[in-house]
């Protein structure tokens, strides 16, 4: 009898302790893990052999007092003399592929194809050789958001004319280095730059002035640039080349606040407004902007005064040239927000906000980052990768960026917990719910120059020493994590055994 209940205990115990153990969870054969960069954010050498200006060097040079603390990226991590050491650690964590960007006014000083920078030219090159010699995979970003200064004196992503030559700038990537380049992304995050860019405090720095204006033809200027760009490479490079090309969006995750009916359908108003606005056009079976985007812009421009809407309009053959233009989608996805029905005021000032008319949030108890706009919301990703699957018939997904910042140290405890959450929640998406998802890019290999935030938020899993000349990079505790889920193709069991 006792030897019985002993049993029963010992069995109790086998079972609870199995459940606290974390189940061994392993992503799909071939599916590939990677660490993403910048050119602006990384290389430094901003006037270097021939480089020219970019907007967002005569922007940090002008306006050093709109960078939260000060600074700019002429050096930042000096990428551009150590990119040899860049590509060591990537090696290091046996990662499939490396995804950085060119810099534009690198390889056209002036903008235009009249004048190509051989030193520019030389650099990517040698980049690209370093990484096949290591058996890493280029993933190239064309545009990450340093425009020549040039052409944004021509009105930049505003005039329509950026289409020819952006088609010019490609043209010449393609030729130089598409026998070399497997995967390629033709514009990092158009919600950024389009928004921020031209409707807000980014570079250029059109400023509130130009929100539900410059940014809408900023957008619509963009994708026209991603459909020509896309066309070019089918039919002039795809066969001979074998690579694939596709554009890389932002989705955030946007989760209505209360189940009222109103708020429910503010969330999917965000959506179509922040993710659809690029998505919809391209990946959507009916193609446009989305219909709910059309008929509020075409309505709070009518209340304003305006005879016609201030969103562009495509013609059928645009449509019919933007529809499907993507071998895959880049998703960049970092946190989530809450959303309540916005008051239905309209401003005479017009603006991407009154437009969209919703209220976007976070909720308190969601865990902060050193990020004030990222809080850690693991559940948000599988509802996005879900929203894509649903709405654009499952295409093919890249994460093309996923990171969190914290504050300077090796012990990044945080970080680590981080990526291992948000893997459990991409696993979720492709095993549970069937989102066609080919690979995971952490964001960043290594700490960089965040922007308008300066050097204050660091998202590396090798920190940069920015007082030292040599730009001193060592390992966090997150790089041994992110290492051994690259090798393994699992996550650890116990993760938390990085922590000691
Ligand atoms: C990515 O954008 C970028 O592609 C990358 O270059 C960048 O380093 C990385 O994120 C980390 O930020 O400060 O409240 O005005 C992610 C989308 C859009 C997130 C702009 C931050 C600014 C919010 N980003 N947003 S706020």
């Amino acid at each position: 009898m006792n030897c019985l209940l002993l049993f029963h205990l010992l069995f109790l115990f086998i079972i609870i302790s199995a459940g606290r153990r974390r189940e061994q969870l392993c992503f799909p054969k071939g599916f590939k893990f990677g660490v993403a960069t910048a050119s602006f954010q990384v290389e430094g050498a901003w006037n270097v052999s021939g480089k020219g200006e970019s907007i967002w060097d005569r922007y940090t040079h002008e306006y050093p007092e709109r960078v939260f603390d000060h600074s700019n990226a002429d050096v930042a991590a000096d990428s551009y003399h150590n990119f040899r050491r860049d590509v060591d650690l990537v090696t290091e964590l046996s990662l499939s592929f490396y995804r950085f960007s060119v810099s534009w006014p690198r390889i056209l000083p002036t903008g235009y194809s009249n004048l190509v920078n051989e030193d520019g030219l030389r650099y990517y090159s040698e980049l690209i050789d370093t990484l096949h010699k290591n058996n890493i995979k280029p993933v190239v970003t064309i545009y990450h958001w340093d425009l020549p200064q040039s052409l944004q004196d021509l009105g930049g992503w505003t005039n329509p004319i950026i289409v020819d030559y952006f088609v010019d700038y490609a043209r010449l990537l393609f030729t130089t280095f598409g026998d070399r380049v497997g995967v390629w992304i033709t514009f990092n995050e158009p919600l950024s730059f389009c928004g921020a860019g031209y409707g807000g405090g980014d570079a250029p720095g059109a400023g509130p002035a130009g929100s539900g204006l410059q940014d809408y033809l900023c957008t619509h200027h963009t994708l026209l640039a991603h459909a020509a760009v896309y066309r070019l490479y089918k039919e002039h490079f795809q066969d001979k080349q074998k690579g694939k090309i596709g554009i890389t969006l932002d989705f955030s995750w946007l989760e209505a606040a209360t189940t009222s009916q109103e708020d429910q359908k503010a969330a999917e108003t965000a959506r179509q407004f922040m993710f659809g606005w690029f998505a919809h056009p391209i990946f959507s079976s009916s193609g446009d902007y989305p219909a709910e985007m059309k008929s509020r812009v075409a309505y709070v421009s009518r209340k304003q005064g305006f005879p016609r809407s201030r969103l562009p309009t495509f013609t059928p053959q645009q449509i019919q040239r933007l529809k499907g233009a993507s071998d895959f989608l880049g998703l960049n996805h970092y946190t989530t927000y809450l959303v309540n029905q916005g008051s239905g005021e309209i401003h005479t000032q017009p603006s991407f906000g009154d437009d969209m008319g919703v209220v976007i949030s976070q909720k308190d108890e969601w865990p902060r980052t050193n990020s004030t706009w990222l809080r850690v919301v693991p559940w948000g990703f599988r509802k996005s990768l879900n929203w894509v699957k649903d709405n654009y018939n499952n295409p093919t997904v890249l994460i093309t960026e996923n990171g969190v910042s914290q504050a300077a140290g090796l012990r990044d405890t945080k970080r680590v917990s981080y990526i291992d959450v948000y893997l459990r929640a991409l696993s979720d998406a492709i095993y549970k719910d069937g989102c066609s998802v080919t690979g995971y890019t952490y964001w960043s290999l290594l700490d960089n120059y965040e922007w308008m935030r300066g050097f204050s938020e660091r998202f590396g899993l090798f920190e940069v020493n920015y007082g030292s000349p040599a730009r001193t990079r060592t390992a966090r505790l997150s790089s041994d994590y992110y290492g051994s889920v690259a090798r393994t193709g699992c996550l650890p069991k116990h993760y938390d055994s990085f922590f000691n």
